[in-house]
């Protein structure tokens, strides 16, 4: 008997040579939706939320106006040690209940450098294993959250592990931030939202949404990505009340997975003054309609037992090996931050990531920080690895592997130093 042959669509193989990368065109952040072209006050008065709102649409859904339950926040301060690393720097660990104590809370790791007077600068990111990952302190408290295989015990599954304990410090370079006067400010993402396509049911979009554990989510609606970002919100929100802290310099930081909700972070929420994406690849950074390295299908979930379907809206997915009629691309997300500072960095062995697409996707975002009276990058060229370029957009590819390094955090201090002042 002949079996019926059943055709599981497989992704293509993925795209690692430039001459492969097909011809494609990318709509111009600067022109509307009723097609004229925008000046500056255009790109002020409307543009930058159309544009928003076609992110919202086609790629992360849309985050829900949380700013009248907030009244309700609450946040505990669970350790306090003003001579914390050698007395370097004060160490401040919150439980925050951002919108009251019915949601979820978060674990806020705060560091900020001793002796410096008046307020300091902050960089905030998500870290991926629970902060006592982030840094090598045995003060840090461990996530009480679910925590995926790769962090937990495995006498105690999906629970943090002591042995993790400062696993992930290369990727944060407290000692090197703070040394150079910045402060540092962290969470466990899965503290926001557990990473799995169940995932949101433990953390706030089910918190947040009237439906609960029984919400069926609509197309346009915001995803783990867009949670996760909410999330950085909510941590400057915490930041901007703490004395310690210039709330004028909090930039945003993430990396790979959590460099798209930095990004997204950036582009909601003009509050974050520099906007910091690191390896943040497909749906972060790079371009889509480039199909190099990941792809939209790939990502996205539409090929099945493949990708993460919960980061993105619906909707995203339908572009695959389509993405001619996505109508935006990820340099309209780079374009959200400006006219803030706003750096993109690569890694020169992460082709999946799709460096030089990361590269071209903030070229292509440049000149709306030009119109909007920045210097912006200030090249056209795909620099050689190891050397930053840009003025205030800043862009590397740095040697080695998807990772975040002492040479990245380098960069990035440098940056900040030049272009992140106090308002
Ligand atoms: C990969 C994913 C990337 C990136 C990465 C990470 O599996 O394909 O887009 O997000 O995970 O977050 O480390």
């Amino acid at each position: 008997m002949l079996l019926p042959l059943i055709l599981l669509a497989a992704a293509p193989a993925p795209i690692q040579e430039e001459s492969k990368v097909p011809p494609y065109t990318l709509p111009d952040p600067l022109v509307s939706g009723a097609g004229v072209k925008v000046d500056a006050a255009g790109w002020r008065s409307g543009r930058r939320a159309e544009v928003l709102r076609a992110l919202e649409t086609h790629v992360y859904g849309r985050t829900p106006d949380t700013s009248a339950l907030r009244a309700s926040a609450v946040q505990e301060v669970r350790e306090h040690d003003a001579g914390a690393l050698g007395g370097k720097a004060t160490r401040t660990q919150l439980r925050v209940w951002p919108v009251g104590r019915k949601a979820p809370f978060f674990d806020l790791l705060v560091y900020l450098p001793n002796g410096r007077g008046g307020r300091s600068p902050v960089f905030i990111g998500p870290n991926f294993g629970g902060n006592h990952t982030a840094v090598d302190d045995p003060a840090v408290l461990p996530p009480e959250t679910w925590v995926s295989k790769q962090w937990s015990d495995p006498s105690r599954p999906a629970r943090a592990s002591e042995r993790h304990r400062g696993a992930q410090s290369s990727r944060w370079q407290l000692e090197m931030l703070i040394a150079r006067g910045y402060g540092l400010a962290t969470f466990y993402y899965g503290d926001i939202e557990p990473d799995h396509p169940e995932g949101w049911k433990d953390g706030f979009r089910a918190a947040l949404s009237p439906a609960g554990r029984d919400t069926v989510w609509k197309d346009g609606e915001w995803a783990a990505i867009g949670a996760w970002a909410w999330g950085l919100s909510r941590g400057l929100d915490v930041l901007a009340r703490m004395p310690g802290v210039d709330d004028s310099r909090v930039a945003v930081i993430g990396h790979s997975r959590l460099g798209k909700a930095a990004l997204w972070a950036g582009a909601q929420d003009e509050r974050f003054a520099m906007v910091v994406s690191n390896d943040s690849g497909c749906g972060g950074a790079a371009l889509s309609k480039r199909t190099f390295g990941e792809t939209v299908g790939v990502i996205s979930g539409f090929y099945p037992g493949r990708g993460f379907p919960h980061w993105f809206t619906r909707r995203f997915s339908t572009y695959s090996e389509n993405e001619a009629a996505l109508p935006l691309d990820q340099h309209w997300l780079l374009a959200a931050a400006a006219p803030r500072p706003l750096y993109v960095a690569s890694a020169a062995e992460d082709l999946w990531a799709d460096p030089r697409g990361e590269f071209l996707g903030a070229l292509h975002a440049d000149p709306v920080f030009r119109l909007l009276g920045t210097p912006g990058l200030g090249t056209d060229v795909f620099p050689e690895v190891g050397r930053p370029v840009g003025l205030s957009v800043g862009y590397h590819v740095r040697a080695g592997k998807h990772d975040v390094t002492a040479e990245d955090w380098a960069n990035y201090l440098d940056f900040a130093d030049r272009n992140m002042k106090a308002r």
